[in-house]
């Protein structure tokens, strides 16, 4: 049988399959119907196809996928709805892309050239959808496939996770938009294709992301999180213990991923680099082969391994603690290690040298023992989860992988900020096997194991002790509680809607 991740999106012609029965499919019907009158009324015309995909919480494994170590998330219910028609050929050549909350995003335009450079100083809420423009483009001419010339695209889009969250709305937007522009263009891909185009083409917004998000949104499968690994992209179902139940709370802090990229998430990418690029010269590799050939700490594992297996050890992070110093590297004592600049290092990099730019010191012993800690607790987790320790047992040692991850996040990787400390601090007081930021971290949600016969009074704790303050200052309504706290069960990956 095929793997699921060889297969293409599925293409339903119902609602059921994604949004089951009961509630959750009658608002999935209303917004269909909604989306559906709107375009009507935009456009003046009805959509042809409709893609949606799924964001996600990521239980363990923060920051280590652009290191190409494995993560392990899980897709939730909210999602992105993209719906789409082709223009026909004499229509302008344009990308219309509206938003049912046009309150909030209005109507963008674009020309129809897939070669069009996005201008990332001006950032609008559309080019994500010409990220999967671009992307889909470039992936199909590599394939060989006949895109012919340029046509226009109508297009309405629908979110319903939140943005800033650390919840990956971004990439239900650039997967849902990929999938759609696909369908619209009749080719479909294997989902493990798409998954690696749309994380490549999400980089197009200028930030250096990992293909976590990407991949989770396109290959989860319901009822079950998955191990996602890299190079290549590969997902394996993982079963959670019944009696856990895993809460999202939002810091109520955004998180503006691609605006502070500079500082904070390119800028983590860039120390990863400069720690593997020395820990490679430090164990014996030539400085010039390491400058220029060393991208990631998993590059250099080997070399940790065996330098820790001299002192009887299997652990890399030994290899850190001797070979990079604590203190902060300024760029000058990293040249001195390289003997070559930082700029020509990273010159086919414009968003690198953004970082070069902005950073005054570089934390490399930090970030390598955050890096290397968090890839063996992502292994450490699914092997709890597979093991024949009692429900109980298990709870508790996932809950103290969290726990443990989330202090690596926060003192090594520093990617956590005061809101996000108070609510784990409060989650774990109210009883918490084990709470953390999820996602990229810098404000955005937590998410905490909880038994699951104690989510309500769980949620109700989180109510009193963290968001009943900030509902008093009116920083978030009474009635919308439910946008900022609920309890996630694993949900499915991208479909393909034709009515
Ligand atoms: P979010 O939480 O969506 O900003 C980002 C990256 C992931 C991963 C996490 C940290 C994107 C699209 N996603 O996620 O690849 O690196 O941070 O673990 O940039």
């Amino acid at each position: 049988m095929a793997k699921h991740e060889d297969e293409p999106v599925p293409i339903y012609t119902s609602l059921e399959p994604v949004y089951g029965d009961g509630s959750l499919l009658e608002e999935a019907r209303l917004r269909f119907d909604k989306m559906k009158s709107k375009f009507q009324q935009l456009f003046s015309h009805p959509p042809e196809i409709f893609a949606r995909s799924p964001g996600r919480v990521n239980l363990i494994g923060e920051h280590i996928d652009y290191e190409g170590y494995s993560v392990l998330p899980m897709a939730i219910r909210q999602d992105t709805i993209v719906a789409i028609r082709k223009r026909a050929e004499d229509e302008e050549k344009l990308l219309r892309i509206a938003n049912l909350d046009d309150n909030k995003y209005s109507m963008c335009t674009y020309p129809a050239d897939p070669n069009q450079e996005l201008d990332l100083k001006n950032l609008k809420w559309g080019h994500y959808f010409i990220c999967g423009y671009k992307g889909y483009h470039e992936y199909a001419k590599s394939k060989g496939v006949n895109v012919g010339e340029p046509v226009g695209l109508d297009i309405l889009v629908d979110g319903t996770v939140p943005t800033g969250s650390g919840l990956s709305s971004s990439a239900a937007f650039v997967c849902s938009s990929t999938i759609a522009i696909m369908a619209a263009f009749g080719v479909n891909f294997p989902k493990k294709e798409i998954a690696q185009l749309t994380c490549e083409c999400e980089r197009h917004i200028g930030t250096q992301s990992g293909g976590m998000d990407q991949a989770i949104s396109v290959m989860a499968q319901t009822g079950f999180a998955e191990l996602i690994d890299f190079n290549p992209i590969r997902a394996t179902d993982v079963k959670l213990p019944a009696g856990g139940s895993f809460v999202i709370a939002h810091s109520l802090a955004e998180s503006q991923k691609a605006v502070t990229a500079a500082t904070n998430y390119n800028n983590r990418v860039v120390e990863c680099r400069l720690a593997a690029i020395v820990l490679g010269i430090k164990l014996g590799m030539k400085p010039k082969e390491a400058a220029y050939n060393v991208k990631t700490l998993s590059d250099v594992e080997g070399l940790c391994m065996s330098f820790a297996g001299t002192r009887g050890s299997t652990d890399p992070v030994l290899a850190v603690q001797e070979n990079l110093k604590e203190e902060p590297y300024t760029a000058e004592d990293i040249e001195k290690i390289t003997n070559e600049s930082l700029q020509s290092i990273f010159s086919d990099s414009p968003t690198s040298l953004d970082v070069l730019k902005a950073a005054k010191h570089y934390k490399l012993h930090q970030r390598a023992a955050h890096v290397y800690s968090e890839a063996k607790r992502v292994h450490a987790f699914k092997d709890t989860v597979s093991s024949d320790l009692s429900e109980e047992d298990m709870l508790k040692k996932l809950g103290d992988l969290m726990n443990e991850s989330h202090y690596s996040c926060s003192v090594l990787y520093e990617c956590s900020c005061p809101e996000l400390e108070e609510l784990v601090k409060v989650a774990r007081d109210k009883g918490a096997l084990g709470s953390r930021l999820t996602g990229a971290g810098w404000g955005g949600c937590t998410v905490s194991l909880v038994k699951e016969s104690t989510v309500p009074h769980f949620i109700l704790d989180l109510k009193e002790h963290f968001y009943q303050s900030r509902i008093d200052k009116g920083v978030i309504g009474n009635n919308d509680l439910g946008l900022y706290v609920f309890a996630s069960k694993p949900s499915s990956g991208a479909a393909i809607f034709k009515f």
